[in-house]
């Protein structure tokens, strides 16, 4: 009911992060380009795959020069918190600043239902942003269609807007090349400010799309096919991006925009790691828990063109932080709405990093169940003295806090009741992503 709403109130009152005043505004008008690099992982980042002939190939030299330009905040301890809903929990994530559901996607669960005040809304209302997600998938799967429309999305360009054939796709849909190619006529025509999310989806499971001569790029030689066709197809994400900013610069939208690129969640599996041990020059025997849940960051950057001020930030994030550091980056403040992460650029921030089961990261601890891991070492504190096991403990409570109010928050559908955002709510029937060009 609407008094579950005053608890949660409290929590986001007393867990919010102030912007910093370098950061704040620091993209203000600018049009925002989110580029979903799926199922990468950041070990990828700067990594250079060993061919048969002992020969180091670079698996993402575009992704890895926007990682260190100077117009990029690029993340190095960002973590991925999705659970079953995979690629929409990181859209919920993202989109939200509130986590999916513990059980089941809740884009296809809540995603028709809820009423939210999601950054589509946020930004057409505070700030005049138009807003649409390109995908070169059928706008049904995850149940995209209704929810983009709960969310305030203007446009959705799913597969019905790209020429998709036999010769150009998958079963998850276009490949990323033809992709980002088709899209560009439908950003161009798109009012400004507008904020957009592009979804490739080549690298995804179970990566056997690129392989042979004609992509140039090895693969890798574990007894997992799995694995070894990964590199291949993160590379061929790493070409269709890098085709994309050549787009945006032909087009002249690429000066005034704010590019962030994310990757979604892992693509290589925990029980797949003890075999990818070999190429990250691990010893499989000694592969742990701590090892699985350190492969659980993915990339995360803010590309400003112009900038000039950007550097790879040690700073530990979440998805969850995503939306609140956006809008900062923007100018368009957040103290009035229920968002559960922290800007990651605000001194506030407390650099607990939950994973939807309840372990969670900081910059010191791992914390898997009971069993609590030094980052530095990577050993088990198989006697924590009182003082560490009291900081994690109180850690770990924060921890609860924030899923079990992102629970109540969705589980309740509570935004229906809550207006002092200011925001008028969304009206899903007003949105028809049908003959869009018409
Ligand atoms: C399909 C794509 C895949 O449209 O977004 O989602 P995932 O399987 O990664 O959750
Ligand atoms: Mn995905």
């Amino acid at each position: 009911s609407e008094n579950d709403l005053v608890s949660i109130e409290e929590y986001v009152h007393s867990h919010y992060a102030k912007p910093n005043d370098a950061m704040f505004g620091a993209a203000k008008g600018r049009n925002v380009i989110y580029v979903h690099l799926e199922s990468l992982q950041q070990f990828v980042i700067d990594y250079k795959l060993k061919d048969e002939n002992g020969v180091e190939h670079e698996v993402t030299p575009f992704l890895n020069s926007l990682y260190h330009s100077q117009d990029t905040y690029s993340f190095a301890n960002s973590f991925h918190q999705v659970k079953s809903g995979k690629t929409s929990d990181a859209e919920t994530l993202l989109e939200d600043s509130f986590f999916g559901l513990n059980q089941g996607p809740l884009f296809t669960q809540l995603g028709d239902k809820n009423t939210f005040q999601a950054a589509p809304a946020i930004l057409e209302q505070k700030a005049g942003y138009t807003s649409a997600v390109f995908h070169g998938n059928a706008g049904t799967f995850w149940n995209r269609n209704e929810t983009y429309k709960h969310l305030g999305y203007n446009y959705f360009f799913d597969s019905s807007y790209y020429d998709v054939n036999e010769n150009n796709s998958f079963q998850y849909g276009l490949h990323d090349k033809p992709f980002f190619q088709q899209s560009v006529k439908y950003l161009e025509h798109m009012q400004q400010p507008f904020y957009t999310k592009f979804i490739a989806v080549s690298n995804h499971y179970p990566y056997s799309e690129f392989k042979g001569d004609e992509f140039g790029f090895p693969i890798a030689q574990t007894k997992d096919t799995t694995i070894n066709g990964y590199f291949a197809t993160a590379n061929y994400l790493d070409k269709s991006v890098e085709e994309f900013f050549n787009y945006l610069k032909a087009s002249g939208l690429y000066e005034n925009s704010m590019i962030v690129l994310y990757g979604d969640h892992y693509g290589i599996s925990d029980s797949r790691n003890v075999e990818l041990a070999q190429l990250l020059g691990k010893d499989p025997e000694e592969w742990n828990d701590f090892d699985n849940a350190q492969m659980q960051r993915v990339p995360l950057m803010f590309h400003i063109p112009g900038n000039q001020k950007g550097s790879v930030q040690q700073t530990y994030a979440g998805q969850v932080d995503v939306l609140p550091t956006l809008l900062h980056l923007l100018g368009v403040p957040t103290d009035n709405f229920l968002q559960l992460g922290q800007d990651l650029f605000s001194k506030d921030n407390e650099q607990i990093v939950a994973f939807r089961n309840g372990n969670f990261v900081t910059p010191k601890y791992t914390v898997l169940s009971e069993n609590i891991y030094d980052n530095q070492t990577g050993e088990q504190l198989l006697d924590p003295t009182p003082e560490v096991q009291q900081e994690v403990d109180q850690m770990r409570e924060k921890v609860r806090e924030q899923l079990s109010t992102s629970d109540a928050l969705t589980n309740g559908d509570l935004l229906r009741y809550y207006t002092n955002s200011g925001l008028k709510e969304v009206d899903p029937k007003t949105y028809n992503y049908k003959n869009q060009l018409e």
